[in-house]
């Protein structure tokens, strides 16, 4: 009511938003040596060896895998400071980030 005695219905939305949230993700290839990406995983998204490890091996298995989950500002920063970094090193690795 808008104190004119009119109802206004407001329909659910099917699926809750998310804003502003953006998935960090890397891409398999054949040349990017692993201790490289494992550098990077490790120095460009607050992993320890470990946890950088694993994600370097999914992305080796699976072709993709995820590095972190952002807002999009920070997300843009990662995929830039890694596609930076890697053509840096003559390295093929790509960085990418999708709306989560
Ligand atoms: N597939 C690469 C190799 O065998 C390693 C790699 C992993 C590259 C994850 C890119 C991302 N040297």
């Amino acid at each position: 009511d808008h104190g004119t005695g009119t109802v206004v219905v407001t329909k659910p939305k099917t699926v809750a938003k998310r804003p502003n949230v953006y998935r960090v993700l890397l891409l398999n290839d054949d040349y990017t040596p692993m201790e490289f990406v494992i550098h990077v995983v490790e120095s460009f998204f607050q992993k320890n060896r470990e946890e950088a490890t694993r994600v370097m091996l999914h992305v080796h298995h699976h072709g993709v895998g995820e590095c972190g989950i952002y807002s999009y500002e920070v997300a843009e920063t990662k995929v830039t400071q890694v596609m930076d970094f890697a053509r840096k090193h003559q390295h093929p690795l790509q960085c990418v980030m999708e709306k989560k």
